[in-house]
């Protein structure tokens, strides 16, 4: 069975949240952020090097990256769903957004937290970050003014994986950016995702 190494109130839901629309069954470890640091226990060192989630293990095979895993899971279990069929236009917009989501769209999301909590010295650096991130979620925000999900008509991996980045953007007001909000109350409305998170919290 897959095993999946999850932590509170992090990423790990998208992998959560993927096994239950893949219909697998999984065993989920379970981790607590420190309340304080809001960094991952030690104990996650022991299968991720830099002790950080998610991590799964599948055929004895432990490996992280939420990108990587959700991609593994799509092609070795999807049977044709979730994904566009390969080399096609598609195929090739849905890897965009797999590797868009943490290789460039989070990085503002996670400066604008890490600078919040420098106060008056993070001052100089907020007007990059606010372009930067004017720049990624009107990017988004454009994407999705005529379409339900980011590649084709139906939910793939790349919706599950730019879910997080979604979410986060929401959460500092929903009404600069109506289409990503409305993005993100059909993640959450899915049977599969309340699933996921009844059972593992978020
Ligand atoms: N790009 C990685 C990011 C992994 C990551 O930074 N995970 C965070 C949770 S959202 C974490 O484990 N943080 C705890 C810590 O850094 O101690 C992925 O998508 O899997």
């Amino acid at each position: 069975m897959i095993e999946v190494h999850h932590l509170n109130e992090s990423r790990s839901r998208r992998i959560t949240w993927m096994l239950e629309e893949l219909g697998l069954p999984y065993e989920v470890i379970n981790y607590q952020r420190d309340p304080a640091t809001r960094l991952a226990p030690p104990e996650l060192e022991a299968v991720h090097p830099l002790g950080k989630a998610p991590v799964i293990r599948d055929d004895g095979q432990v490996f992280f990256e939420s990108g990587a895993i959700i991609e593994y899971l799509v092609r070795r279990y999807g049977n044709g769903r979730f994904a566009p069929a390969i080399d096609t236009p598609d195929y090739n917009r849905y890897l965009q957004f797999l590797h868009y989501a943490e290789g460039s769209a989070m990085l503002p999301l996670m400066l604008k937290l890490y600078v919040s909590r420098l106060g008056e010295a993070g001052v100089p650096l907020q007007p990059r970050i606010q372009s930067e991130l004017k720049n990624h979620l009107g990017f988004l925000e454009g994407e999705l003014a005529q379409r339900d999900y980011l590649v084709g008509n139906a939910l793939s991996g790349a919706d599950v994986q730019m879910s997080f980045v979604a979410q986060v953007a929401v959460r500092g007001g929903r009404d600069a950016y109506p289409n990503l909000a409305r993005f993100v109350d059909m993640i959450e409305a899915r049977p599969a995702y309340q699933k996921a998170v009844a059972k593992n919290g978020v």
